[in-house]
Parts: C-alpha cells; structure tokens; sequence
C-alpha cells in the first residue's frame, strides 16, 4: 500500500515532535517545517533527524507561517495527504507584550496555509488539522465542550477564535477536510521551559538537589485540565482518519490549580512543602528554607481562572481514551528532568 504523505507546520514544538514519531510508527512520510533560527531548534527531534543523506521517511524544510510565499512552495512541491498546523507563538503571556506578532502567526498563519491548498487546488487531496485550544473559552464557565461558547482572554486566545473560524469557513466554502481539535493544555518531557508545569518541575528538581535556591511564580489558584501530548497528538490523528471533518475537544475531565500541581511534584519527589502568607505574600518552604514565592509579573493583565474539558463527542466519535493521568504525567516529567541533571 502506498504511504501517506503528512506535513506538520511547527515541528520542532512539544506537539510536533511527538507526532512526527506517531506518525513515523504508521508508516507515514513526514516533512516537517522549521524556522530558521540562530541556535539549533531541532533539539527534540535529534534522535529521529538521522542523517539526512540515509532518509527515506523524515525531511525537513525551511519555512515560516508568517511568510506565505515559502507556505505555499512547501505545499505545492510535496502536495501531503494531511497538514498539520501545529505553528504558533504559543505563550499566552507573551502574546500581551508581542500581540501584534502572535496575531500575525496564529491567525493570519492559519489562514496562509489554508489558502495555499485552496489557490493550488488541492482541497479534494489534502485533510487539515488546526491546532485549536481550549484558551478560547477564557473566561466561559466550565465545564466546556463543543458547543461552549468562546471569551477569549488573551491575544493569543482571540487569534486561535479567528484561526477556528475560518478553518470552518474554508471547509464550508470550498470544500476543504479542515477540522478544528481544541485541545485542553498538554505537557510532556518536552514542554516548553515557560509553561508552569514544566518550569515546577523542574525547579522542584534542581531545588531537592541543591542546584536552585527558588522558584517564582505568577497566580496559583488558577485551574487547568492538564493531559499528556502524547495522548493529544494520538486524538489529532484519529480526527484526520474520518470521513468527514468536525470539531473536537479534547481534555481528561480532571482540573487542578497551580499550587495543587506543586503539591503533587513534591510529593512524588518527597518533598513537603508548607505554605505560609496569602496573595502576593504567599510563599512555600522545604526543610524551613523559602523555596517559592509570588513575582507579580507573571500574572497576566487578563487570567483564564478555570479550564475543565468535557470531551464526551472525542469519546463516542473517535473513541479515544487518555492513557496518561496527572500522577503518570507528573512522574513521568520528573523522572526525565532528573535524568538530564545527571
Ligand atoms: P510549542 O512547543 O510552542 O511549538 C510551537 C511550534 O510552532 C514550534 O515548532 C515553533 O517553532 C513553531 N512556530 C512558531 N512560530 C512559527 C512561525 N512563524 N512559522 C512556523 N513555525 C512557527 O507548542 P505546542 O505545545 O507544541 O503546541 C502545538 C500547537 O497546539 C500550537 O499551535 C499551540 O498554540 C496549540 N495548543 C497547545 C496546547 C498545549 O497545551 N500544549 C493546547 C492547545 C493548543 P520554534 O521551535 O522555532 O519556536
Ligand atoms: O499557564 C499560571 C498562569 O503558561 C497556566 C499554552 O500551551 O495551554 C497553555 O496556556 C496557568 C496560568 O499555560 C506561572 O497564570 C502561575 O493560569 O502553563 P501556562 P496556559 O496559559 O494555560 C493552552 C491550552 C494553550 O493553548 C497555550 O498555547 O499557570 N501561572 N505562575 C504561570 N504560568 C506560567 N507560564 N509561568 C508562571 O510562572
């Protein structure tokens, strides 16, 4: 039987490198985009990037979302069966200090590759996945499913609503495969160093080992439903693999806030943390000493206070199940990061 052909846009993320191996271990031929950057940004894909003069399955190619010529070359030259958009500026807080960038690239970006299949002409060919996020319903009581509305509180979330939207006005109008996944947050290994579990992690690792003295934190009582990327990508696919194209969330259905995901990390590394004070002068101790405490800049000038999925359609539909829960999820990130201080 022939391969499919898939091309994921964002690669080099947390997502794109666990779904590259997913759909490596399908038999797939993956092309991946990376940006051009001054340090290498291939880190999470190095044991998959063998040597480029012995692949046959795995290639990677220069790109940018925000620059729709080098969009439209990738996609003519190699017409995939399945995109993936997995491409953004995906810090919530950052997307407040560079709004108009986050925009350019998660809205507009969208919209870049959706248009080049529709001027080639590819839109019987090619199924679409855009990488949608549970940050659109912002501040909508939870719990929230497919028919939630959106109140996005972010530049970030407000530019996912655009890019949701018009991947349903593509697929209406021209008949595209373009399916949204709005995906609750999802951690890993390889989670971006600025995202809350990854950066308690790992400063709960470095301190229980005498490397970090403290851990700075933004608001702790806000509530998110954290699953394993692992997992997620599994739903990206199962989404491309039906005959038609529709819109899924989904999450595990359990939420936890900040200051219950550190009390968790530090019970697996057996650490008992007492907290002490309130608002900005709340603060955790280990063994007497300080170890956290409360750095205003990291709030955030509009907070999404609770995420809780409800992912009952995903179920039924795709019948896709989590494999992780937050103990294997929690563990897991730890027992890599204790690996690497090695
Ligand atoms: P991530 O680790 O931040 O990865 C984002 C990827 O996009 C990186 O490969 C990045 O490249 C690339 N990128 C950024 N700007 C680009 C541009 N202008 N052109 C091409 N590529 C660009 O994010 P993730 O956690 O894997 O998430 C994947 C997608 O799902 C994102 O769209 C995110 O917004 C969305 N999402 C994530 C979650 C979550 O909890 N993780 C939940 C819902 C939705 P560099 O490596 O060069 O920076
Ligand atoms: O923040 C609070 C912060 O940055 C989670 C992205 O993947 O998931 C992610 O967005 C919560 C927020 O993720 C710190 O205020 C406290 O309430 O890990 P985060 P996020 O903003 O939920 C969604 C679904 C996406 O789509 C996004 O792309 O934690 N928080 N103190 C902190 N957050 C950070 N980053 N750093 C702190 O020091």
């Amino acid at each position: 039987m022939k391969k499919k052909t898939s091309l994921i846009f964002g690669i080099t993320g947390q997502d794109g490198a666990y779904l590259a191996r997913f759909l490596l271990s399908k038999n797939y031929i993956v092309h991946g985009v990376k940006r051009r950057s001054s340090s290498l940004n291939t880190e999470r894909l190095d044991d998959i990037y063998i040597d480029p003069h012995n692949r046959t399955n795995f290639y990677l190619h220069y790109g940018d979302v925000a620059d729709s010529t080098s969009v439209l070359k990738i996609i003519s030259e190699i017409k995939p069966d399945e995109i993936y958009n997995l491409a953004a500026q995906s810090q919530v807080r950052v997307s407040f200090d560079i709004p108009e960038y986050t925009a350019d690239v998660v809205a507009l970006g969208t919209l870049r590759i959706l248009d080049s299949i529709k001027t080639l002409k590819l839109h019987k060919k090619i199924k679409y996945y855009q990488a949608g996020s549970s940050e659109m319903f912002g501040g909508a009581k939870p719990p929230q499913n497919e028919k939630t509305n959106f109140y996005p509180r972010s530049p970030y979330a407000v530019s996912k609503v655009f890019a949701h939207w018009i991947t349903i006005n593509y697929r209406e109008a021209y008949d595209i495969f373009a399916c949204n996944g709005i995906l609750f947050n999802h951690e890993s290994p390889f989670r971006g160093e600025t995202f809350v579990t990854k950066k308690i992690v790992n400063a709960m690792c470095k301190i229980k080992k005498g490397k970090q003295k403290k851990l700075y934190l933004g608001n702790l009582y806000s509530k998110r439903d954290w699953g394993h990327s692992k997992d997620y990508v599994e739903a990206m696919w199962m989404m491309m693999q039906k005959k038609y194209a529709k819109d899924y969330v989904i999450s595990t259905g359990n939420q936890y806030t900040i200051k219950e995901f550190i009390n968790l990390s530090a019970k697996y590394l057996r650490m008992k943390i007492t907290w002490k004070g309130k608002g900005l002068k709340e603060k955790g101790f280990w063994n007497n000493k300080e170890i956290i405490s409360i750095d205003k800049n990291y709030f955030r000038p509009t907070e999404v206070e609770s995420l809780l999925g409800d992912s009952k359609f995903a179920k039924k539909e795709l019948k896709w199940r989590p494999k992780y829960n937050i103990n294997s999820l929690i563990s897991e990130m730890i027992e890599e990061e204790n690996k690497k201080l090695k």
